[in-house]
């Protein structure tokens, strides 16, 4: 079978016009604090979930920990250099809390927020777009001591950091985040116990994804409160959920994937409410006792910006007895109260993540995102994919990398085409970074790592992207 996501084989004639982006898309890549930054116990900073869980042994594949990861920390300067060489409008990076606040609690720790005001006048001075995200899962291990995101408590300690880092970077910095694909941080970490925390039980995962909400609803409050002008929103990860067939049992596997994955989040961020029959599928997990009065409309205060993270579909069927247990985030426990339906592989091309590849899913997401949900501006805050990468004579031609993100480009313009206010695209990632539970084993990187000496070097997807953004668009093939 072909793959969907490459170009046409040589010889073969391609007749793709060139795309044109809309004037001033904003083109950038994307990190996330713990995934490179390393100087994991320098200038202040304290345990968070992610370093107590990669040290716990047998949690993180060969043992790997983000204590060094890409030494971003150290190497800052000459990494925004790169990304000025790369032509990059705008990098999308995440505040190490712990880093920040150590202990997730009290005063800021001036060091910590240092380097950030550092990174982002670099930025700056480079002209490119700061865009910062404040969680993006490195919760400080006291509060998870206290009772992680399953606490409510944890929710008003968000809010308390945003202002913390409003105040400190507000002046400079005009796009926020508030949560990376809190889905993740539920669903993952307290769910399956596949990331940190590393907690399983489903009534927590559905309390905690209720308390992420929550935490994003309040830190809104406090960024507006501390900065009017800035430029607020929430990234979610989400994913086309398609039956296998037409059988009706398989569309109801869909309608609950889809519940749990996309409008779990969904609905109470852009709606101000749980969609009915979501909460009637997890009745049996929860009783919803943990939402409070205002919840929702905390939840859904009125956002600037929605980022979509998009990587793959999820395709589902009925239960089958006995069938295979599935891996990673399709482990039957990340699905509260959905945990009989079966994960189905089509066997079209995948990534190394052993992801599908769907390009077309990103134009029904974004479709759907617009249609049923809202006209806010959308932005893909990430997209990209993991490759087993061979460097040969200092270069790592990553064609398939390359290819997937021509194809999922072409999607996002066709999105635009039908009348999606997408105003711009984040790659992920910028380097090959800890890919959490895989450690260091997946690369996603434009720029390859090597992890012994530091050594950077920009892929053929890194070249073609730079050329991509010069064009604002695509070039005919
Ligand atoms: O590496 C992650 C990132 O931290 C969050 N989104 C998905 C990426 C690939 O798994």
């Amino acid at each position: 079978m072909s793959n969907p996501a490459s170009p046409p084989a040589v010889g073969v004639v391609d007749d793709r016009p060139p795309l044109t982006f809309p004037p001033g898309f904003l083109w950038g890549a994307a990190t996330a604090a713990y995934q490179i930054e390393g100087a994991a116990a320098e200038g202040g900073r304290t345990p968070s979930i992610w370093d107590t869980f990669s040290h716990t042994p047998g949690r993180v594949v060969e043992g790997h920990t983000g204590d060094v990861a890409c030494d971003h920390y150290h190497r800052m300067g000459s990494d925004v250099a790169l990304m000025a060489e790369l032509g990059l409008k705008s990098y999308r990076f995440s505040v190490s809390w712990p880093r920040v606040q150590p202990g997730g609690t009290g005063p800021a720790n001036a060091g910590g927020l240092d380097f950030y005001r550092r990174l982002v006048d670099e930025l700056l001075a480079h002209g490119i777009e700061p865009w910062l995200t404040l969680y993006h899962w490195d919760l400080p291990q006291p509060l998870e001591d206290a009772g992680g995101w399953p606490a409510r408590d944890t929710a008003a300690r968000f809010a308390d950091y945003a202002t913390l880092v409003a105040d400190a970077l507000g002046d400079r910095v005009r796009y926020w985040t508030t949560l990376n694909e809190p889905w993740c941080s539920a669903f993952l970490g307290y769910g399956s116990g596949a990331h940190a925390p590393g907690r399983s039980d489903g009534a927590d995962a559905v309390r905690a994804g209720h308390h992420l909400m929550l935490g994003h609803g309040l830190a809104v409050q406090a960024l507006r409160a501390a900065r009017p002008t800035a430029e607020v929103g929430v990234t979610v990860n989400l994913y086309p959920v398609t039956p296998a067939s037409v059988a009706p049992a398989d569309v109801d596997a869909a309608r609950r994937i889809d519940g749990l994955a996309n409008r779990f989040f969904l609905d109470p961020l852009l709606r101000g409410s749980y969609p009915a029959d979501l909460m009637a599928d997890l009745a049996k997990v929860t009783d919803f006792g943990h939402v409070r009065d205002g919840d929702l409309a905390t939840i859904s205060t009125p956002l600037d910006v929605v980022g979509v993270n998009y990587y793959s579909r999820h395709v589902v069927a009925a239960p089958v007895p006995g069938a295979e247990p599935e891996p990673y985030w399709r482990a039957p426990s990340c699905w509260p109260g959905s945990e009989d339906v079966r994960f189905v592989t089509r066997g079209v091309p995948v990534t190394d993540m052993n992801w599908e590849i769907d390009a077309p899913g990103l134009v029904e997401t974004l479709r759907r995102v617009h249609e049923e949900y809202t006209d806010l501006p959308l932005y893909v805050t990430e997209n990209g994919s993991a490759f087993v990468d061979e460097v040969v004579d200092g270069q790592v031609d990553d064609v398939d990398r390359l290819a997937y993100f021509d194809a999922h480009l072409r999607a996002a313009h066709e999105a635009i085409e039908a009348g999606v206010p997408l105003r711009g695209y984040f790659a992920w990632s910028l380097m090959d970074n800890f890919e959490w539970a895989w450690g260091y084993t997946k690369r996603f990187g434009m720029v390859h790592v090597d992890y012994d000496s530091q050594v950077r070097i920009p892929k053929s997807s890194a070249r073609w992207y730079a050329e991509v953004i010069r064009r604002n668009g695509l070039a005919a093939q």
